[in-house]
């Protein structure tokens, strides 16, 4: 597979130097500066991409060309905005970049409620704590019905954490759930943003009649319109799963596991709408079998994810090793390598390590425990390679 990195542009951090030191040859990233809905446009493309490759690189995936909320819930702006997303398309597929990475969530993207887990070995990983995302839900935001979402025994322990928790606790949890992990990846609200417990529930009621059904045929209508300019230029789209895979706030879930991943790819039976194989999300749902996954949708997989998670007791997961829990990376990097050894992958979140926390990574996207999850996931090609 073709070695990857997510990169947030010209302020991040880690450099190219840096990265061509550790084996990456592809760069991921995204238009940072340009707002969510409106046209990428052709100098601000050039001008990123040149600078990758000044830098020795190459712009080997888009992640992501994010999908505006007016597109999800069928807004009357839809026809507009999904417009503007077919130029966007155009101008990449004209400059030659062709992996475009894309999620379909209502609302809010990937969920944890810890970004600093303690583990045993004294380094520290993204963690979602069940107990407290439902009481974010049901005493943060007090979204109505929200307790009928959870079993009397969750509900007993939202009232247990109610005794104890601080209010320098629930102010970290609504900044973890809704700012910190949303803000980097043009999410709808920033660091800086006031109340951001309003502003998400104005959200959240852009959907009160959405259901599965509405939104699956949200992302059809909205494919189906992207597909001849995707043909054009040969762009690969490719969903991301939904993070965790199940539904979450009353709101849908349509990237959930095999039978959802069947559905999106058969709807619009066309090469170029693929997937995001993220083994990482798709891990954290009990009902996923994560080797058999890519087995079955190898073909239509453009860009993977490698990344693995524990389930824990009650509903609670922890981002694993890379070389352990429910992930498989092992087969399942053999499984990509042999389907295409040109597939492009990237490490997806690693562990903080050694002085990472004091360096202000977005969460997940550390230097030192992506490049040691990376080595680890190096090691394991190169054998794959030569044994087969
Ligand atoms: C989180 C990421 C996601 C992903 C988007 C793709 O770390 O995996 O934010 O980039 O869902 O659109």
């Amino acid at each position: 597979m073709e070695k990857t990195w997510r990169w947030f542009g010209k302020k991040d951090k880690v450099t190219f130097a840096m990265l061509r030191q550790i084996g990456v040859d592809g760069i991921v990233t995204a238009l940072y500066d340009t707002p969510n809905g409106e046209v990428w446009q052709p100098e601000a493309i050039a001008d990123v991409k040149n600078y990758i490759e000044a830098g020795g690189l190459r712009w080997s995936v888009v992640e992501s060309l994010p999908v505006s909320e007016a597109i999800k819930y069928g807004g009357k702006d839809r026809d507009r905005l999904i417009e503007n997303y077919k130029v966007s398309l155009a101008n990449l597929g004209q400059a030659g970049i062709r992996t475009v990475c894309y999620n379909f969530m209502p609302v809010i993207d990937w969920i944890r409620t810890d970004l600093e887990y303690p583990r045993s070995d004294g380094t520290s990983s993204l963690y979602f704590n069940k107990t407290r995302f439902a009481y974010f839900d049901c005493r943060i935001l007090k979204r109505q019905g929200a307790e009928n979402d959870y079993t009397p025994h969750e509900l007993e322990q939202v009232d247990a954490l109610a005794k104890t928790i601080t209010p320098a606790e629930e102010e970290a949890l609504v900044d973890t759930i809704i700012v910190k992990t949303q803000g980097f990846i043009h999410g709808n609200i920033r660091e800086g943003d006031h109340n951001p417990v309003a502003i998400f529930n104005r959200l959240l009621a852009l959907y009160k009649d959405i259901d599965r059904n509405a939104l699956r045929n949200n992302l059809r209508y909205f494919l189906e319109q992207i597909m001849p300019v995707c043909d054009q230029y040969d762009i690969r789209m490719c969903i991301h799963p939904d993070d965790p895979p199940y539904p979450v706030l009353g709101l849908p879930r349509i990237v959930t596991g095999d039978e959802d991943i069947r559905w999106i790819l058969d709807a619009v039976d066309n090469p170029h709408n693929g997937l995001t194989f993220c083994a990482g999300s798709l891990s954290s749902g009990a009902h996923n079998d994560v080797p058999a996954l890519a087995c079955k949708f190898a073909s239509r997989t453009h860009y993977v994810h490698l990344r693995s998670t524990e389930l824990l007791e009650d509903g609670n997961f922890l981002e694993a090793s890379h070389l352990e829990g429910r992930g498989h990376l092992v087969e399942v990097a053999h499984i990509f390598e042999k389907e295409n050894p040109t597939l492009p992958m990237r490490i997806d979140h690693g562990r903080l390590m050694f002085d990472d926390a004091a360096k202000g990574y977005n969460p997940g996207y550390s230097f030192y425990g992506r490049m040691y999850a990376l080595a680890q996931i190096d090691g394991v090609l190169a054998a794959i390679r030569q044994l087969q």
